[in-house]
């Protein structure tokens, strides 16, 4: 069964919406098979967004991920690194159509509640990173 990495940004903690968008992915038939909640710190920041380390945006969006507790989760499923990202929407709010969890609930591109492995070799790479 496929796996892929989803992790629930500090701001989903903030604004109570964990339950609705667990809601999502359990409804959508997906398996939770890992959960944890847990701080992030710069080291693994600058790891996981290895790809962003030299936007201008990156201080913020190191000093948001570090704001609060994010949740961590092994989600599975037929599919499920695409079938996650669908569910998500694209990265920035104003492309994120009602429906999907960005599209119904972000207003700001740095905060945009959830994150979702990209591929399949990253969601083995990123669950090693957060689930040892
Ligand atoms: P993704 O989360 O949809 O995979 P990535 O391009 O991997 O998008 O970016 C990681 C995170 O960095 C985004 O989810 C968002 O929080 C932040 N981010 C990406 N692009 C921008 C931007 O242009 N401005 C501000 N923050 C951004
Ligand atoms: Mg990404």
């Amino acid at each position: 069964m496929e796996k892929t990495y989803i992790m629930l940004k500090p701001d989903a903690i903030k604004r109570r919406l964990v339950g609705n968008i667990i809601n999502r992915i359990e409804n959508k038939g997906y398996n939770i098979t890992k959960m944890k909640m847990f701080n992030l710190n710069e080291e693994i920041l600058k790891e996981h967004y290895s790809h962003l380390v030299d936007k201008p945006f990156f201080p913020e969006l190191v000093d948001f991920m570090m704001s609060g507790p994010v949740i961590g989760m092994i989600v599975e499923g037929d599919d499920v690194v695409v079938g996650m990202r669908n569910l998500m929407g694209p990265t920035k709010w104003i492309e994120a159509t009602p429906g999907t969890i960005r599209g119904d609930f972000a207003n700001n591109t740095t905060e945009n509640l959830i994150h979702g492995s990209d591929s399949v070799e990253n969601a083995i790479i990123e669950i090693k990173r957060f689930f040892g």
